[in-house]
């Protein structure tokens, strides 16, 4: 009764505080236009979050609102990761085989001869219909193999030397030279964390040189660009976006990062040009966390009334009928 009858409208007055303006978050993290299609049981193929670098076979396992809980085919329901319906993240089947990446395989003995028919078959299940991607098209100028300089996001004070190690429609993938896949992120040419070749000399900021570079303090790109081959992505294709609009005490609806199934009333309550500051309403400020402004783990006030998924309210904030509590 008490989580039906929590009211956005009245909190907001409780609060004397205001909800972030729609206009503020991206289409992504915005009200969709539609209702998602995806049933339990259908299987698709789409990145692993661990992973970046990876596509692997999908199951959906949950469908709460238009947020999708999905399955590694083949692995422990421990790597199930939450996904929004129209993530950029997530393929139909035989997507990759088309388009010329590799598809990890379900775990298991026919590894390495990995068939989507025989799959279905013998699972029983279906493929998600590829009408219920979202779809998006758009050219881009970085193209497999550039070099750049790029913050690495697990350590923000580095800025190291990079490359477009994946391209697929607008967005590509940061790699690390010489790292592992597990630094690697996704973005597109208006991320702040980008940057082109010479951008720390000029910056006057030190530039992390790849890993295992012989001389690390005496990194030249000029050099490097030449014993790999490779050239640097121009200038002119990094379109650095405005920094947001959020404000100090703005309203919104955000995914509980240490229990991904559930979202939260909460609040900006610090911003840099490109983050925010997010504190879950009622929580303790030991929870709060820095997330990038676009991050699509934000929504805006009704979000989930619109969508169709629950909305957890400040625990001990007051049902309609209460009384106010004090100033
Ligand atoms: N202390 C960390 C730093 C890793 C940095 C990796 N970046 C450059 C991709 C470590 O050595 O694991």
């Amino acid at each position: 009764v008490k989580r039906r009858s929590w009211s956005w409208q009245q909190y907001l007055n409780e609060q004397k505080a205001e909800a972030a303006p729609p206009t503020l978050f991206t289409q992504e993290q915005s009200f969709p236009s539609k209702r998602t299609g995806f049933k339990v049981g259908m299987k698709l193929e789409g990145i692993d979050p661990l992973h970046p670098s990876m596509f692997c076979v999908l199951t959906v396992a949950e469908v709460i609102g238009c947020r999708l809980r999905l399955h590694i085919d083949g692995y422990s329901e421990c790597y199930d990761f939450w996904v929004n319906a129209d993530s950029a993240d997530i393929k139909p089947a035989g997507w990759c085989k088309e388009h010329n990446h590799k598809l990890h395989p379900p775990k298991g003995p026919s590894e390495t001869e990995f068939d989507w028919q025989d799959h279905l078959q013998s699972s029983g299940y279906h493929a998600a219909p590829p009408t219920l991607f979202t779809c998006r098209s758009t050219d881009c100028e970085f193209q497999l193999g550039m070099k750049l300089e790029a913050v690495d996001k697990k350590n923000p004070g580095l800025v190291c030397v990079a490359s477009v190690a994946d391209v697929i429609d607008n967005r590509f993938l940061v790699h690390f030279d010489n790292w592992d896949d597990t630094y690697d992120y996704w973005c597109d040419s208006s991320s702040p964390y980008i940057h082109p070749v010479g951008w720390c000399e000029e910056q006057g900021r030190p530039l992390t040189a790849p890993q295992g570079h012989p001389s690390p303090e005496n990194f030249v790109w000029e050099d490097y660009l030449q014993e790999t081959d490779s050239t640097a992505a121009p200038s002119l294709a990094f379109t650095l976006r405005a920094p947001h609009g959020f404000q100090l005490n703005h309203r919104l609806e955000a995914v509980d990062r240490r229990n991904p199934m559930l979202i939260r009333v909460a609040t900006v309550t610090d911003t840099e040009d490109y983050r925010v500051k997010i504190h879950y309403d009622g929580w303790s400020t030991q929870f709060d966390i820095w997330l990038d402004s676009d991050h699509c783990d934000l929504h805006p006030v009704g979000w989930c009334q619109r969508t169709g998924h629950p909305l957890e309210p400040p625990p001990g904030s007051s049902p309609l009928s209460s009384p106010s509590q004090g100033v």
